[in-house]
């Protein structure tokens, strides 16, 4: 299989540590790609031009990364999925996750894209109060009674880590349950350290 992905990106980064969790390390080819210059191999898989894109042993090409995760997951025997009711409950919070992690790529991709003066503080305040509540709820879910390893995890871990490499931790102080799970999921997932940034701060509680 191939992975197209980035270092930095989070949303790759959490396909990425699914990889490794689920035992798909060696059978997937990881290719770096910059989407805003892909080439043509990369356009053909993902026409919008957006990682992570995994290409199956059948040459089908997979997008987005819950896509991806529940691709993975099924592969390898539905070891993250749970079923009836908590399926849902665990793809809304996998849902729940990504969106915190697409509002940090936004204000992210608002730096890159424009220019200072036409950047729209209005803009970055809407974004950050999404991933503000975002992280609010996901604390509550984390600690909630049977809380069991899921994809949702693997999101959250990737934007958090995100968080920590674009803007310097500064979430754990509002955050401290989320910074002592960040270290748990650490500690029980290698995944994560393994698939660090290499200008990313380790984890601390
Ligand atoms: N909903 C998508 C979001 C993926 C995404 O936004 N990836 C970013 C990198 S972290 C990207 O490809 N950006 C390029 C672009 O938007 O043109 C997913 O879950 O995979």
């Amino acid at each position: 299989m191939i992975l197209y992905c980035a270092p930095a990106s989070p949303f790759s980064r959490k396909v990425r540590m699914l990889t490794r969790h689920l035992g798909f390390e060696g059978i997937v080819d990881e290719r770096f790609v910059d989407t805003a210059t892909p080439d043509a191999a990369f356009l053909a898989a993902n026409p919008l031009s957006k990682i992570p894109t995994l290409i199956t042993l059948q040459g089908d090409a997979l997008f987005d990364s819950a896509v991806i995760a529940a691709y993975l997951d099924a592969q390898s025997g539905h070891a993250l999925s749970q079923r009836g009711d908590a399926y849902f409950v665990g793809q809304a919070y996998e849902a729940l996750a990504d969106g915190v992690m697409e509002a940090i790529v936004l204000i992210i991709y608002e730096r890159r894209w424009r220019q200072e003066a036409k950047r729209e503080p209005r803009w970055t305040a809407h974004q950050e109060a999404k991933i503000t509540r975002g992280l609010a709820r996901a604390s509550q879910i984390v600690v909630r009674p049977g809380h069991r390893l899921q994809i949702g995890d693997f999101s959250l871990a990737a934007a958090l880590g995100y968080l920590d490499l674009r803007f310097e931790g500064a979430w754990r102080a509002t955050f401290p349950v989320l910074a002592g799970w960040l270290y748990d999921f650490a500690a029980q997932v290698p995944a994560f350290e393994a698939t660090r940034h290499r200008d990313s701060p380790s984890v601390a509680r």
